[in-house]
């Protein structure tokens, strides 16, 4: 059923980027499921239960129409999550040709897997350059992070980030 969608992502922590992406896809898709997937690659900074939870509140405060639920995946390959919920497609946003590059062959790969499309959407320019990896550099060196990320994200990493 492609009126399914899954937006997977690290979401370490959540950014005005992602949810531009889930904005955009909760308008295409009837149920969007947006799941919060450990990325072996990468060292995170939030363990698992905060990100979701900072993506929960991040979306209800944004007023985000739609039916969207998050969730967290760490069982295994991507599109068996896809495949329990029913979805034909996964949504990734694109901010530059390194972001193609990066996704191209994971959209390929799980196409031959689970005969699953991968969607592309481009943010607003507006959000282009924000990333997790740069938040978290703002945040360990002290900076502000509110004009990247959701006003519940700026301020647990001010206030709540500190004891991890
Ligand atoms: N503007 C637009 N889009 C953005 C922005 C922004 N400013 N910031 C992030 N995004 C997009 C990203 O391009 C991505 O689509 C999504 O939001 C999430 O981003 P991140 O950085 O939180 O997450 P990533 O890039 O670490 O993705 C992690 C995944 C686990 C989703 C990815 O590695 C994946 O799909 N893994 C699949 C695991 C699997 O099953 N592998 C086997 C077959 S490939």
């Amino acid at each position: 059923n492609s009126r399914i969608a899954v937006v997977p992502g690290s979401f370490d922590p959540p950014t005005l980027g992602h949810l531009d992406v889930i904005s955009r896809a909760a308008r295409l898709y009837d149920e969007l499921h947006v799941l919060v997937v450990h990325n072996p690659g990468k060292e995170a900074m939030l363990p698992i239960a905060q990100r979701l939870s900072l993506l929960e509140q991040s979306i209800g405060e944004a007023g985000i129409d739609g039916h969207v639920i998050v969730g967290s995946w760490s069982m295994g390959l991507l599109v068996d999550y896809a495949r329990d919920v029913d979805a034909g497609v996964l949504v990734k946003g694109i901010r530059s040709q390194v972001d193609v590059a990066y996704e191209s062959p994971m959209a390929i790969v799980n196409r031959h897997l689970a005969d699953i499309e991968t969607v592309f959407l481009l943010p607003d320019p507006a959000h282009a350059m924000v990333s997790s990896s740069l938040v978290r550099q703002v945040a360990a060196l002290g900076g502000d992070v509110s004009p990247f990320v959701p006003p519940v994200v700026a301020s647990f990493l001010d206030t709540g980030a500190r004891g991890l």
